[in-house]
């Protein structure tokens, strides 16, 4: 949880492997390729949702088999890390821009967690001049809200922190949802923090749009072979001290996920895209 949001954590395993490989000082071609994939499993064990984790370290470990010389070997881990960034860092700009032209002068906005590529749509309209004002969510336990909220105070945007379960009550002053994603499933899915999945039905039931802004990197081709989108769940002392709760069980599930139905675009590097073109996008990145 030092590095947290999907993109990031993305990022960070990309550079944390580039760091092994130019950090390797032996020539010892094997034995590189075996501390590489075990690292890959330690970095995959500590998020289990994200789909951009796995994407970024098969985008990193793509020239694993096929470098035959320690250099070789080096030099392809640590390009393929550095598009990997260069690339996520771009796709966040254009989230940025064409996410923007989605917003109106005068919109008020709710974003939900601490999520880079809706803070990219929001700082973007806030740029272009158009006066926003945003509600914040908490997001209980870890209250990632507190960095959203700080961020867009430091850059001059009108900003009003609630608790989560006020949502629906001030769903009828929103114009627009904008959140993240971790995972987006081939059906359209999206994966992210614990209660965007209710935020979606509460503005679905108000006809407010919600949009989803993530990078491509986020969509899953494991889902589109059947596979579900495993739910972290993190420690019980995240939402209280259990000591202070003898015999009660408590449950931390820190990810939900909202069906296609309660989603009306996603953004996208590539463009928007209606959640049901996820399975299109998919099948374009993997060929
Ligand atoms: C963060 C979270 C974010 C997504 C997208 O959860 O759910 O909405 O990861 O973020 P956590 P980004 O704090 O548990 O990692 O757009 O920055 O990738």
């Amino acid at each position: 949880m030092e590095i947290r949001g999907a993109g990031k954590i993305a990022k960070a395993a990309a550079l944390a492997l580039k760091e092994l490989a130019l950090n390797y000082d032996k020539d010892d071609i094997n034995v590189l390729k075996d501390e590489l994939r075990k690292a890959s499993e330690t970095l995959l064990s500590t998020r289990p949702t994200a789909i951009s984790l796995e994407n970024a370290i098969n985008c990193v470990l793509r020239d694993i088999e096929a470098s035959l010389r320690i250099e070789d070997l080096r030099e392809n881990i640590a390009r393929n890390a550095d598009i990997f960034i260069e690339n996520a860092d771009k796709a966040l700009d254009t989230i940025g821009e064409i996410g923007a032209r989605r917003i109106k002068d005068g919109d008020v906005i709710l974003t939900h967690c601490n999520s880079s590529a809706a803070l990219a749509v929001i700082l973007h309209a806030h740029s272009d001049g158009k006066k926003i004002n945003v509600y914040a969510t908490e997001s209980r336990p870890k209250k990632q809200g507190y960095i959203t909220v700080r961020k867009l105070a430091d850059e001059g945007i009108s900003v009003t922190l609630i608790v989560d379960s006020a949502v629906r009550y001030i769903m009828q002053e929103i114009d627009i949802v904008i959140v993240g994603a971790d995972t987006i499933a081939s059906n359209g899915a999206v994966i992210n923090k614990i209660g965007t999945s209710q935020i979606a039905l509460c503005a679905h039931e108000a006809r407010v749009p919600v949009m989803i802004c993530a990078e491509t990197y986020k969509f899953s081709k494991e889902t589109m072979t059947g596979e579900l989108v495993k739910i972290e769940e993190r420690d019980e002392h995240e939402v209280v001290d259990p000591a202070e709760f003898p015999g009660v069980k408590i449950f931390n599930p820190v990810f939900d996920a909202t069906p296609a139905e309660y989603i009306d675009v996603i953004v996208t590097e590539r463009g928007v895209i209606s959640p049901y073109a996820a399975y299109e996008i998919i099948k374009e990145m993997e060929g």
